[in-house]
């Protein structure tokens, strides 16, 4: 039987035709990659690279006839490997992946980098981040380590996917009918990702198939119901309930959760060695405390619950905000309606990127399916597009000279370049060019893709209100100046209570304190963003200061710490353990660094309003590390951090004796 590497090359060489038509078209980065490490030819990487000038596919100019020449070798590397069913390529040493790497995005590719990169790529094994036993798994007590997880949406996914490889049992709750959180829940017009797709989507679970570089919401949601299925995991959820309290029994160390049937009915409870939440931080919408807003009499709906019974075309339409979910939705829906309003509190910043709207050309989605590693090469691609390039420049300089407008000077040249690309779609209207350009540094609030928002502005129909709504009446929406605009419909896009986390559920750990006491109303922390002191066998997936803002696809993030959580359950398993319960000064020593890293980014520069603060200033949602810190910093799971007994016992840290961990060192990360 041939390896899957094999049965890749022979399908690739079967049509020699179908593959040159598809080579012609496809992106020259990733297959140059394919065919350095096919070939270990170094001296064609070397007379290519220099026309590789980022790794975005639009930045290259590699002449044509350079093209075809690498087109032409990869024929001829595929034809051979086909021959005599050759085994693949080892995986080049880290010294010419550093190349590889670098050559392939126009840039150097730090070292630290590489292993993360061949991890997210699966270059060197097929499955680097499961979480494997280190002792006979039919001799450990799986059954008592029962785990529910609150959410069927990615974050529940990846965790359920894990945990079943580990044949840990567990049960999935939640509210909706079907799965995909915040993907199944938000339906506005023209919703869709902004992360690349190819590398937004689990790297166990590649989607060869995805249509656009930035897909809409359907076929994200599609791609989740196929994982779901794929895992075999919608059995192991029940569906319609919602969790409403979880209490940490200390006598038995174990989480009573109770549940109440969405469609009515008697509250219900079960227990659980481990809980643990995957319900998100964008999953509840803010509804403005606008005075007069029940009386409208129109309709109003915030667009996470989008309602598709109202018809648009002809009305004048209210939208309130201008986040991600307005630079989505409004631009969709402006050539239908009658008027578009559109009310905006503060400008965000957005940036073009040539192939938000593009769809995957026929050539890429065939070597996608057909040529070894060529997935894998524009993951890394993608993720390094989107991943750290920018941090540097979110940190303050203490010494630059326009602190209102920037940060620095790479900072500086980062809002020159967002102003010219505004100026130029609003064709010299220096009035509307003045309202929509941010007065603070890029990056302060979440960076948006432009999706046509500026030449939306420029519509007849549409008009750009920045002044402050006063209030709302049953037909109309009155501005501070005594404007009034009359609409049959208002479009809420004015975001989620993110720092509100975990809300409206009431988690109560040991000695009854809930994370609302812990926590007040919206100032959520936690050890590596996932558990906290006080709260035994409870974990968080995108729990506080782990949400992405310079870059990065959530998933990986996602992934680091479902990891790190199966880590953690390892331990307690391997050990027989029935409670753990991380260190309150590791957790505070952590959240410190947080806390003081954030001071200095750019996301608490004082002229920023943004969700990812809570109302007393403090970045709450956000994380201050680089993709590669924070995957540095959950990669494992460090048992004398956390306090733990086995039934019976009094917690205590593990390997007492041995010197105490100093997390603050640990944690200097960068
Ligand atoms: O919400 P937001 P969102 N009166 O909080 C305004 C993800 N997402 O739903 O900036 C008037 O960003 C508020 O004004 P201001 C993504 O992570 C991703 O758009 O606070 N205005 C702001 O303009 C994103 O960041 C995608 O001054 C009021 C807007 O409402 C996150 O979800 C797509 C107001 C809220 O913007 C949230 O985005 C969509 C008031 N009382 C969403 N209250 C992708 O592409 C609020 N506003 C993957």
């Amino acid at each position: 039987m041939s390896s899957p590497f094999q049965e890749q090359v022979q399908r690739a060489v079967r049509d020699e035709a179908a593959l040159r038509a598809a080579l012609a078209e496809a992106d020259i980065a990733p297959m140059l990659m394919v065919l350095v490490q096919l070939t270990g030819d170094l001296a064609i990487l070397d007379e290519v690279a220099p026309h590789i000038h980022g790794a975005w596919s639009f930045l290259e100019s590699v002449p044509e006839p350079l093209k075809q020449k690498v087109r032409d070798r990869l024929v001829e590397a595929l034809q051979d490997y086909a021959v005599d069913d050759r085994p693949p390529p080892p995986l080049p040493p880290a010294a010419t992946l550093q190349r590889m790497m670098s050559g392939g995005v126009g840039q150097t590719v730090p070292e630290e980098y590489i292993p993360v990169l061949v991890e997210e790529t699966r270059l060197a094994e097929e499955d680097p981040r499961a979480v494997r036993w280190r002792r006979d798994p039919a001799r450990l007590p799986l059954g008592e380590m029962q785990v529910v997880i609150i959410g069927a949406g990615f974050a529940g996914l990846g965790m359920a996917v894990r945990l079943k490889q580990m044949g840990i049992p567990f049960t999935i709750l939640e509210k909706n009918p079907t799965v995909g959180g915040t993907w199944l829940e938000n339906q506005y017009p023209g919703c869709a990702v902004d992360t690349p797709n190819h590398f937004f989507s689990y790297s166990f679970a590649p989607n060869n198939a995805w249509t656009r570089h930035f897909s809409q919401r359907p076929e994200i949601h599609r791609y989740i119901e196929e994982c779901y299925d794929r895992y075999d995991i919608r059995r192991h959820v029940r569906f319609g309930v919602e969790v409403t309290r979880a209490a940490y029994d200390e006598a038995a160390s174990r989480w009573q959760v109770s549940l109440r049937p969405v469609a009515g009915g008697a509250e219900e409870a079960l227990s659980c060695r481990v809980l643990v939440s995957a319900v998100g931080q964008l999953n509840r919408p803010a509804i403005p405390a606008i005075p007069g807003l029940d009386d409208f009499e129109g309709s109003l709906f915030h667009t996470a619950r989008w309602d598709a019974s109202v018809p648009l075309a002809g009305k004048r339409v209210a939208m309130i905000g201008t986040g991600a979910s307005a630079m989505q939705a409004a631009p969709s829906i402006a050539p239908e309606v009658d008027r578009l309003v559109v009310f905006q509190r503060t400008p965000h910043w957005a940036v073009h990127n040539p192939n938000y709207h593009k769809t995957v050309s026929a050539g890429n989605l065939w070597c996608l399916e057909n040529i070894p590693y060529f997935g894998q090469w524009l993951r890394f691609q993608l993720f390094w597009a989107g991943s750290d390039g920018f941090h540097a420049s979110l940190q303050v300089d203490p010494g630059w000279t326009q602190p209102d407008l920037s940060l620095n000077e790479a900072n500086h040249r980062m809002r020159e370049m967002l102003i010219e690309h505004v100026r130029k779609e609003l064709d010299g209207d220096e009035d509307l060019l003045a309202k929509v350009i941010p007065g603070y540094p890029p990056y302060g609030k979440r960076m948006l893709r432009d999706n046509h928002w500026y030449r939306m502005l420029k519509r007849p129909n549409v008009t750009l209100e920045t002044g402050p709504i006063e209030r709302i009446t049953p037909g109309s929406i009155v501005m501070r100046d005594g404007t009034e605009h009359v609409v049959d419909v208002i479009i809420l896009a004015t975001g989620f209570q993110a720092s509100k986390m975990l809300t409206p559920m009431e988690i109560a750990g040991r000695g009854g304190r809930t994370l609302r006491d812990v926590w007040g109303d919206d100032d959520p922390r936690a050890y590596l963003g996932m558990t906290a002191p006080g709260f035994p066998n409870f974990f968080m997936i995108y729990g506080p200061n782990t949400n992405l803002a310079h870059g990065g696809s959530i998933l990986f993030h996602h992934e680091c710490q479902v990891r790190y959580i199966c880590q953690a359950l390892r331990e307690m398993v391997e050990q027989g353990y029935a409670s753990l319960e991380v260190r309150p000064e590791v957790h505070d020593a952590y959240n410190h660094l947080v806390d003081e890293t954030c001071r200095r980014m750019v996301w608490s520069h004082p002229g920023v309003t943004s969700w990812y603060k809570n109302k007393n200033n403090r970045v709450t949602v956000t994380s201050p590390w680089r993709l590669l810190d924070y995957w540095k910093l959950t990669q494992h799971f460090v048992p004398e951090e956390f306090r733990a007994a086995r039934p019976g016992e009094a917690m205590q840290v593990p390997g007492q004796g041995r010197a105490a961990v100093d997390s603050a060192e640990r944690l200097t990360v960068s």
